[in-house]
């Protein structure tokens, strides 16, 4: 079999999340899509974004790898992925290199599932077939207390058992802490309550709010710090109990070594796009396992549900509902459960009329 033909569209669809209720959404968010044909008939889709105003350039990065890729067996993942690599040479792995590489490495499992007639899950290891999944994007910063007193009840009542929010724009200690027992008082003990801080405090801001917070036991703090400050970090992880994760910011996987070696996270975090797809995930899950740490996803749930219920050390599914107009079906949950799709590869189709409604290029 032989990759054929690569088309690959941006589409701009409104920057809402369905989790988020009565507060007006604005903006658009910016997708690269990618659907890759083989001789066979079989097509792989994949996905990339983080582009910005730089889409168009991650459109044309997908373009040009992808013209690398045709006449190139589908099943060599592995052999695709480090042919790309090596072209791209000083290009990566920061940057648009790697999520445009990250697109064509999902649609080659996609293809790869296709044609064994197994679900990705499968093929990476199969481990479960649903996994924890926890609300994301609903609880964010700028939302008063007033509205996270009342937005958490409504996510356990549509059935979530864990759920994120975010401290780091208060201007007082005080104020970043009364988020955390607002929200764990509307919600109760029993429901897993997390907390991201894209690396907006510094690490004597961590210590002191993160102490300050470990009595409505956090499930984690997430970015305390700057993405790179492994150092920062560890101490951070060192001083609370509460688990730390992050992971990710970073590109490729190389970073996540200089994390574990130094004890920076007690939770790896791992980014579909920015890591290198699901061959490298796979990498950083492993590195993750044998240091005794769970692994949780970052973005794209519909395909991360395969990467986390296909390890055993895959903790929870972040249920970010970016990407789920894009899909004719995305997984299931059920009891706060994210449920594997059972087709061959992903198990997802991008939804026809959706697209003619949002591509711009
Ligand atoms: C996040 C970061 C970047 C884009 C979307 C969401 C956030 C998360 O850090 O963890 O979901
Ligand atoms: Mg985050």
């Amino acid at each position: 079999m032989k990759v054929s033909k690569a088309t690959t569209r941006v589409l701009q669809t409104p920057a809402d999340n369905p989790l988020v209720v009565g507060v007006p959404q604005e903006g658009t968010r910016e997708f690269v899509t990618l659907e890759l044909d083989t001789d066979q008939g079989l097509q792989g889709i994949g996905i990339t974004f983080f582009g910005g105003p730089l889409t168009p350039a991650l459109k044309a990065a997908v373009d040009d790898l992808c013209g690398l890729v045709i006449g190139e067996d589908p099943m060599r993942v592995e052999a695709v992925s480090e042919k790309l690599r090596q072209a791209a040479s000083g290009a990566g792995p920061e940057g648009i290199f790697t999520l445009a590489l990250s697109a064509i490495d999902i649609a080659l499992w996609d293809i790869k599932g296709k044609a064994l007639d197994q679900s990705v899950c499968s093929l990476l290891g199969g481990c479960r077939d649903r996994a924890p999944t926890y609300a994301s994007g609903a609880l964010m910063r700028p939302m008063n207390l007033e509205y996270l007193s009342e937005a958490g009840p409504r996510l356990v009542a549509s059935g979530f058992r864990q759920m994120k929010t975010q401290m780091g724009a208060e201007p007082t200690a005080e104020r970043e802490v009364a988020r955390i027992r607002t929200l764990r008082e509307a919600i109760g003990d029993d429901i897993d309550l997390m907390c991201d801080i894209n690396q907006l405090w510094n690490v004597n801001q961590a210590i002191d709010i993160g102490r300050r917070v470990e009595e409505y036991h956090l499930f984690w703090l997430e970015d305390v710090v700057t993405r790179d400050d492994y150092q920062g970090l560890a101490r951070v992880a060192d001083a609370l109990t509460t688990p730390i994760a992050a992971g990710e910011y970073v590109y490729g996987i190389r970073p996540f070594r200089h994390m574990l070696e130094a004890r920076s996270v007690d939770i790896v975090m791992i980014d579909l796009l920015r890591v290198g797809g699901i061959t490298q995930f796979r990498k950083v899950a492993g590195m993750a396992e044998a240091f005794n740490l769970p692994v949780v996803s970052h973005l794209i749930p519909e395909i991360q549900v395969h990467n986390i219920a296909a390890i055993p050390n895959g903790l929870t599914v972040e249920y970010m509902p970016w990407t789920l107009r894009l899909f004719e079906e995305t997984p299931e949950i059920v009891d706060g459960e994210i449920v594997v799709p059972d087709k061959p590869g992903l198990g997802l189709k991008f939804d026809q009329d959706v697209i003619k409604q949002y591509q711009v290029s």
